[in-house]
């Protein structure tokens, strides 16, 4: 019997009489936590063909078209016309620390439409246009927040039921955010395309249409596309510096804030917080979520192209170091946790050390170390890396330092 690994975690919390038949440490069929099993493996070199700093973005583009074609899929340019409906705006919320702005955006294209709503609250002090943190959630924008005004979401959901209001607050600490002088925005991912495999006759994919092909975009795809509509939108708004703007995501989000990252050169700096296979983790080393495991469980995140890799991921002529490397020149964030041993936290880590390279080649500051960091001792270079302790989650202690790290970042920029 196939179990959803993510599943297992809720069964495991929810009843504990299980714990007997699924112990913490137990792993689906197929995948071990094993150092000693990790195959031996050469990744290919980011700097194929490079001879200087002026060859990277022919590389670059190179490397992108690999992505598009074996793992993540082509994704359609805009689509023909765009609008922002303000529906809720209040210069006085959070007991008047914030600005808090409520839109649906509306997505038309060959008459079909879709619509997603986007929440955003800016520091209230605010002297000028803000950096803002960009990223989809898991639960409703009502999800996010205990803000009563925030409308509760009516798309599909996870698991069915619909997510108490604030539910996911603790992954979403916007008074600190706020406190710190930057903005931070957020949208339902299902309003971009329902997280199950229906063979893609919704969310953005309908939206769009075109013939599907082994090389069409995935789920994982679609939502990064959504965020690139977001950072539309927020070119638009006068009140935030959407030269700075740092997407970030966690989870099977974290893949797609890499993702998004990776097509749209416009996010000033990408973070991808526990995004594992998929994300940040090197698909080679096979620990924990395996390919053919995340592409038997998630069928509609890839494209398919993706498939012939199971259980063959020295045959990719890719690895995930070369994803993070699509963000040089900008600055690159990878957070793990301790106990995420299925997202692979070494695997996270070393694909920031084979990202260093690409960064050293464009003059910039790599790693700065090729052993892991212990816990809670951050690595914040022009690409960044932390482990925390604990388990999957997205937590304060993650925040602090994307904030620590984009903060660094964007004094300068
Ligand atoms: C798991 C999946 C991971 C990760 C996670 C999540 O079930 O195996 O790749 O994406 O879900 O998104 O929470």
């Amino acid at each position: 019997m196939l179990i959803d690994y993510q599943m297992m975690r809720i069964l495991q919390t929810a009843l504990p009489l299980l714990l007997v038949t699924l112990p913490l440490a137990a792993q689906p069929e197929g995948t071990h936590y094993d150092e000693t099993r990790v195959p031996a493996y050469t990744l290919p070199d980011p700097l194929h063909g490079v001879r200087n700093a002026k060859d990277w973005p022919r590389r670059r583009a190179e490397i992108l078209e690999l992505f598009r074609a074996h793992m993540f899929g082509r994704s359609p340019a805009k689509p023909q016309r765009q609008t922002a409906e303000l529906i809720n705006l209040d210069t006085q919320a959070l007991s008047g620390k914030a600005v808090r702005k409520i839109l649906n955006l509306h997505l038309e294209h060959q008459n079909r439409k879709l619509a997603a709503e986007l929440l955003i609250y800016l520091p209230a002090q605010a002297k000028g246009p803000v950096p803002v943190f960009l990223g989809l959630n898991f639960s409703g924008n009502h999800a996010v927040t205990l803000d009563p005004a925030v409308p509760v979401s009516k798309q599909w959901m996870r698991g069915g039921a619909v997510a108490a209001r604030g539910a996911t607050a603790s992954r979403w600490p916007i008074e600190k955010i706020i406190e710190r002088g930057y903005g931070v925005a957020t949208l339902y991912y299902g309003d971009f395309d329902p997280d199950f495999d229906d063979g893609f006759a919704n969310g953005v994919h309908a939206l769009m249409g075109g013939e599907r092909t082994p090389e069409s975009w995935g789920a994982i795809a679609g939502w990064a596309w959504g965020l690139s509509r977001a950072l539309d939108h927020l070119e638009t708004d006068k009140d935030i510096d959407s030269k700075k703007v740092a997407v970030l995501g966690h989870s099977r989000l974290g893949k797609a804030a890499l993702w998004a990252g990776a097509e749209d050169p416009r996010f000033s700096i990408v973070i991808s917080n526990n995004s594992g296979c998929g994300g940040a983790a090197l698909s080679r080393r096979a620990f924990g979520e395996t390919v053919k495991r995340i592409n038997t469980s998630f069928p509609h995140w890839f494209s398919q192209t993706f498939r012939q890799y199971n259980g063959d991921e020295s045959a990719l002529p890719i690895d995930q170091h070369m994803l993070i490397a699509l963000m040089a020149p900008r600055p690159v964030y990878i957070a793990s946790a301790a106990e995420d041993l299925w997202a692979d936290p070494k695997g996270e880590f070393l694909s920031g050390v084979a990202a260093g390279p690409v960064y050293r080649l464009l003059g910039l500051r790599d790693l700065g170390a090729t052993e892991m960091p212990v816990i809670h001792k951050p690595l914040m270079q022009t690409i960044g890396y932390h482990i925390r302790e604990g388990k999957h989650d997205v937590t304060l202690y993650d925040w602090e330092r994307f904030m620590d790290f984009a903060g660094m970042h964007w004094r300068n920029q």
